[in-house]
């Protein structure tokens, strides 16, 4: 296989897979607001199904993407030739993965959502595709570096490309999010589902997990914030307003995404308030790169749309290409960056030690992912995957007019959907929860009349959501079925990539090392005492559950 194919299967399988992920969010609309009042449907129940939407849309998709684009970018920007042996082992082993959790999910054997928190148990061979899974995606950043070592040494003096500093923070960031999640995995939960031990610590588990976990959301924005700042200025038709906040934006997510895990666990027992007080803190630090993110882009577009004639204080917003079929990339950037000043405000609310206690476990939090992971990174990944699909098969996209759509409508879906579980959240509607069998269900005591609007507004908005992926797999499908254009096929493909219109060249953001080496020692402080805690605490272990059951699971498989 060439590098071609290898990218053109880590994005289409895992598109294929999100069909299914993205049906059984229409379906979860429905339990919710009560149109569905059953446990399953089709022979998935609802837990299966959550399993399976959150492990493909949040894990999978995610994932495959981001190797596939780092494999684009680093091969393009460096003008290198990368391992063709190592992209084809990093294939298997994830496909492999992939495939194993997958028939665990859909089996019934492994519905523990995609947190997968013990004592939820699921089968050894769901954790086991996990760990096949994730060591596939630690290879592609080893087989780039001896690639970038060697640019480095032929190109003294230059600065790194901005999307291949982008991608390495992204593959690093990666790497130290996987560790503690390998630790639980192997020390933990394989033995234990394996029979191997009667318990497992659901602490440590836990914290083991939301070590991984918060990183884990960051690893997911990256790329898309290689997309923002690499691609987002020229499509506009202007320059990135400063080169070194792209740069520093990079580095401090691999400084500051690892130690502040805790805020998902400020509910926890085990674990003091001064160590969640500490990364409570730290979260608000990570806001400080976003934010710098939000004004050098708005500033990029605002010098895009000036180069387009735009005029005054205001008049400036419509010049951008809004509606441009020739630029129809342009919309899922855009719309994601929209979506994305919702999900960080609402992130820092939920980072607000005392006001995540009124959201926690409730839908509020699903409905500040879907516009964080949901809006800039999905439609990210949408357009990413369309324009390197087409370009990589050298097709025209058809039609640019419904593609431009999608990204609209997925917004407006988005916000529906969102506001309306904000609403519920704040009236305690919790989340993980199959409503329609009681709170939506006016035949039970539990109703709730005062969940309707929320609940229904969910349903509207997921539908809307649901219209815009049908609208983008007919132009994906329509696009890998049209005839290869000529004039595409006598050029090379090639990512559109941005001049800055400021090139500061700033030493201290030039090099990984300090960076990285300051993550790990802060990730060392930040953790040190809660899992010394947790591990002193000797809190009793537990047995596995099922959703299904209160009686702890028979191990024999
Ligand atoms: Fe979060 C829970 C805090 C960002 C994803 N988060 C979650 C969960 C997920 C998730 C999946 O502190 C649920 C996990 C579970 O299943 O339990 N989150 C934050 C904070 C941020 C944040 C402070 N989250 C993200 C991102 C995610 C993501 C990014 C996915 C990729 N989150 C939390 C907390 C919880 C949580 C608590 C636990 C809640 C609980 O109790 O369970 C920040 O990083 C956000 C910073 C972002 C900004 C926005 C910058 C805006 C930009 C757009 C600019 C727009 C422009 C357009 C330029 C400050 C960049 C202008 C247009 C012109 C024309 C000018």
């Amino acid at each position: 296989m060439n590098l071609r194919r290898i990218i053109l299967v880590e994005l289409l399988v895992p598109l294929a897979l999100f069909i299914f992920g993205a049906y059984h969010g229409v379906l979860q609309v429905m339990y919710l607001s009560g149109v569905i009042r059953a446990t399953s449907v089709a022979g998935i129940d609802y837990y299966q199904g959550l399993t399976a939407h959150g492990v493909i849309n949040a894990i999978v998709l995610t994932t495959f993407f981001a190797v596939a684009f780092g494999y684009t970018v680093v091969s393009q920007q460096l003008k290198s030739q990368v391992s063709i042996a190592g992209a084809t082992l990093s294939l298997v082993l994830m496909l492999s993965g992939a495939v194993m959790a997958a028939a665990m999910i859909f089996l019934g054997k492994a519905s523990v959502l995609y947190t997968f928190y013990p004592p939820l148990m699921a089968h050894p061979l769901f954790y086991a595709g996990l760990v096949l899974f994730i060591v596939g995606s630690w290879v592609p950043m080893y087989t780039w570096t001896p690639v970038y070592l060697r640019w480095r040494k032929e190109n003294k003096g230059l600065k790194t490309p901005m999307g291949v500093v982008g991608i390495f923070a992204t593959f690093i960031v990666w790497q130290m999010a996987t560790l503690p999640v390998a630790v639980e995995v192997l020390v933990q939960l394989l033995p234990w589902s394996l029979g191997w031990t009667a318990g497992v610590n659901v602490m440590l588990s836990r914290t083991l997990f939301w070590f991984f976990g918060h990183p884990l959301v960051y690893f997911w924005l990256l790329p898309t914030y290689v997309l923002y700042y690499t691609m987002l200025p020229k499509l506009a038709g202007g320059k990135l307003f400063s080169d070194f906040a792209g740069r520093f934006t990079f580095m401090a997510l691999i400084l500051l995404s690892c130690p502040l895990g805790l805020h998902h666990q400020f509910a926890d027992p085990g674990i003091s308030t001064t160590s969640k007080g500490i990364q409570g803190v730290l979260t608000l630090l990570v806001v400080i790169p976003s934010l710098l993110t939000a004004f050098t882009l708005a500033a990029s577009l605002e010098y895009a749309a000036h180069q387009r004639g735009g005029k005054g204080l205001f008049g400036w917003w419509n010049q951008l290409p809004y509606f441009n079929p020739e630029v129809w990339l342009f919309p899922y950037l855009f719309c994601g960056l929209l979506i994305f000043l919702f999900g960080g405000i609402t992130g820092i609310v939920n980072a607000s030690y005392s006001m995540n206690n009124v959201v926690h476990n409730t839908a509020w939090v699903p409905a500040h992912f879907h516009l964080t992971v949901g809006g800039p990174i999905f439609l990210g990944i949408l357009g990413g995957s369309l324009l390197m699909i087409t370009g990589l098969l050298k097709k025209p996209v058809v039609s640019g007019t419904m593609a431009m759509i999608v990204p609209y409508l997925w917004m407006a879906g988005t916000f529906i959907f969102s506001s309306g579980l904000f609403m519920g959240g704040l009236r305690g509607e919790p989340r993980r929860t199959n409503l329609g069998l009681t709170y939506m269900n006016p035949a039970s005591p539990s109703y709730r009349s005062d969940w309707w609007v929320p609940a229904h507004m969910g349903l509207v908005g997921g539908c809307i959501m649901g219209l815009a992926v049908l609208l983008y797999f007919i132009v994906l499908i329509r696009s890998l079925a049209a005839a290869p254009d000529e004039a595409l096929a006598k050029v090379p493909f090639l990512l559109p990539t941005s001049e800055a219109y400021h090139d500061e060249d700033v030493p201290a953001v030039r090099n990984f090392a300090p960076w990285v080496a300051a993550a790990v020692l802060l990730c060392i402080a930040a953790y040190y005492v809660p899992i010394h805690d947790i591990v002193k605490n000797g809190i009793s272990t537990a047995p596995g559950y099922r959703p299904d059951s209160p009686s702890a699971v028979n191990r024999t498989h």
